[in-house]
């Protein structure tokens, strides 16, 4: 019944998820009717919810919002550590991996401890891994670290086997949220060939053929935020993309 459980259930059968990520400060609680609506339709997987700059001061209620609606299960995704809350079904407990700033591997956790604790939310440790989107992201900004150049398949490799001996359970590769470059598909065939751990790609996926390719490439879990907020009619494509991806194990 652990939401993690249920991603190592998919992985396992070779079925592929999709997430909508939506970021609290973009959405009036009209628009976000209208996404739970699409996404239940569309049998979207998860909602991601975060971003690098939440500005606003309303997560709790858009996550009670959203679980009001529907089962679908919400995950926080979040950009700083003021970015709990307790209403939601678990966190990504994102450590920066690809970056060398130690305040995003670990500084800002113990400062957060334990208010993560007690939230009593499940915690998912998540290496996160910035790749190179082809032009500044507020990620790559916000975070004070490079990310990884997009065409070094080995460094991503590494890292993300790296990341996985150290006993993160997920390895998240984002190239960055409005990113002009998604994360090739040699990079994700690479680094899901040497992974045990369900393997998310996000940033700059707009189109389903491309979160199709991707699935194919070996990524488990699709992220898609910002062309959906330019296009929600997107949602059932890149659902349905991502849903007929499933490889037999
Ligand atoms: C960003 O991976 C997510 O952290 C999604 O990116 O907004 O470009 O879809 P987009």
């Amino acid at each position: 019944h652990r939401l993690y459980d249920i991603f190592v259930e998919r992985k396992q059968k070779g079925q592929k998820s999709f997430a909508v990520l939506i970021d609290p400060d973009k959405v009036n609680r009209s628009g976000l009717d209208e996404l739970v609506r699409l996404a239940m339709d569309a049998r979207v997987d998860y909602f991601l919810l975060g971003g690098s700059l939440v500005i606003s001061n309303h997560l709790d209620d858009c996550v009670q919002h959203i679980k009001a609606q529907t089962d679908i299960p919400v995950i926080l995704f979040p950009g700083s550590p003021s970015q709990v809350s307790k209403y939601a079904d678990a966190l990504l407990y994102l450590s920066l991996i690809s970056g060398r700033n130690p305040e995003l591997l670990i500084g800002q956790h113990v400062i957060s401890a334990p208010v993560v604790k007690q939230s009593g939310l499940e915690i998912m440790p998540t290496g996160y891994m910035v790749i190179d989107g082809g032009a500044p992201t507020t990620v790559s900004y916000i975070s004070n670290a490079a990310p990884i150049p997009a065409d070094k398949n080995e460094i991503a490799m590494c890292t993300a086997m790296a990341g996985e001996m150290l006993g993160m359970k997920l390895i998240y590769m984002d190239a960055g949220s409005g990113a002009r470059k998604p994360i090739t598909e040699s990079m994700i065939e690479k680094v899901a060939g040497t992974i045990e751990a369900p393997l998310i790609i996000g940033g700059g996926i707009t189109e389903p053929e491309k979160a199709y390719r991707n699935c194919k490439a070996g990524a488990d879990v699709i992220v898609v935020g910002n062309a959906i907020e330019k296009d929600p009619l997107l949602i059932k494509e890149i659902a349905a993309a991502v849903h007929s991806s499933r490889v037999n194990a």
